[in-house]
């Protein structure tokens, strides 16, 4: 169980590939130690956080991985005024899906042009305004992505990873993840936990689209276990969700198979039959939650193509007015 300490004071000369993570919630943190698991033989000191407030610092973190060893560390987070920011390569952007604006869009002008920006968040919709800001600004390139990965927070520093699966990435805008960098991240892949890479991307974000448009706000609303929703009651509504779905991705340009989305939103629901989904632990906790992005992305983009959603808009409607009781 080694203390490891990581990125070198700003003074000292660094030629090395630094990889930052933005926002410390279970993804994050799981990110964060398997960057670092997997690079320190090779090159410590290169993953870091960024935090919330100016206060550069050192937290002491405790990983529990999948065979239950525990790991514990040293990370640094920088501040957001640090100038180490711009020695940042590769940005993982952890963060809800309502915070990613607000957390990254100020950020930019404190990278480097160079560094390129990864989102992994449930949903879609923030890769918008970022798509934009970068634009305007400075331009670096940016990815998205999603993972079925499961990690579970136990206290705010101790994860645990709780479930394998896959991390799906792809280039959204600017300048591609260089070659090097790729192959860091493909590096993490081991058995049960890929990475894969997806062009174009958006195709794989839309069916992860309704695997969280089902999920989430049903669960939500019914106070169940994810594997609940296999129950016969709920196929009329899982079926409408996902003909509306369906039908607004294909105005916005993407084919999806109904037939295979709904298997696999089936097969979700089998995988992670005894998981509470991040929406029913959200409103559990009284925190905000991510239906506009899940089921308001699709409302958001229905309005733009004057079709009905019917069902995705009560889900948030009800959804809302459960966060607000
Ligand atoms: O991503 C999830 C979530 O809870 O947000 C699913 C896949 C629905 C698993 O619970």
């Amino acid at each position: 169980m080694g203390i490891t300490s990581r990125l070198p004071p700003s003074s000292t000369p660094d030629n090395t590939a630094h990889i930052a993570v933005l926002g410390a919630g279970a993804i994050g943190q799981l990110m964060y130690h398997k960057l670092s698991v997997n690079t320190q033989a090779v090159q410590a000191n290169d993953v870091v956080f960024i935090g919330r407030d100016k206060l550069t610092r050192q937290q002491p973190l405790s990983f529990i991985d999948h065979t239950q060893h525990t790991h514990e560390s040293l990370a640094a987070i920088l501040g957001t005024d640090d100038d180490r920011l711009v020695r940042i390569e590769l940005l993982f952007v952890c963060v809800k899906a309502y915070q990613v604006e607000q957390a990254l869009i100020p950020l930019l002008v404190k990278l480097s042009p160079q560094c390129h920006i990864v989102l992994l968040h449930n949903g879609l919709g923030p890769h918008l305004p970022v798509a934009a800001a970068l634009a305007k600004h400075q331009g670096q390139g940016l990815s998205l992505g999603t993972t079925s990965q499961a990690a579970l927070k136990l206290s705010q520093w101790q994860v645990k990873h709780s479930g394998f699966g896959v991390t799906q990435l792809g280039h959204y805008c600017g300048a591609l993840i260089s070659a090097k960098l790729k192959a860091r991240l493909t590096n993490l892949h081991c058995d049960n936990q890929p990475i894969e890479w997806h062009q174009p991307v958006l195709p794989v974000l839309w069916q992860k689209l309704a695997i969280n448009a089902v999920i989430n706000p049903l669960t939500a609303l019914n106070h169940c276990a994810n594997g609940q929703l296999a129950r016969a009651e709920y196929q009329p509504q899982i079926r409408a969700i996902i003909d509306e779905l369906v039908q607004v991705a294909k105005y916005d340009g993407i084919t999806l198979d109904k037939a295979a989305i709904s298997a696999r939103v089936y097969q979700v629901i089998d995988l992670t039959a005894a998981n509470f989904s991040s929406m029913y632990q959200d409103i559990a906790h009284n925190r905000a939650t991510e239906i506009n992005e899940i089921n308001g992305y699709i409302c958001q983009q229905a309005k733009l193509d004057h079709l009905n959603v019917p069902i995705n808009q009560s889900l948030v409607d009800k959804v809302l007015q459960l966060s607000q009781s």
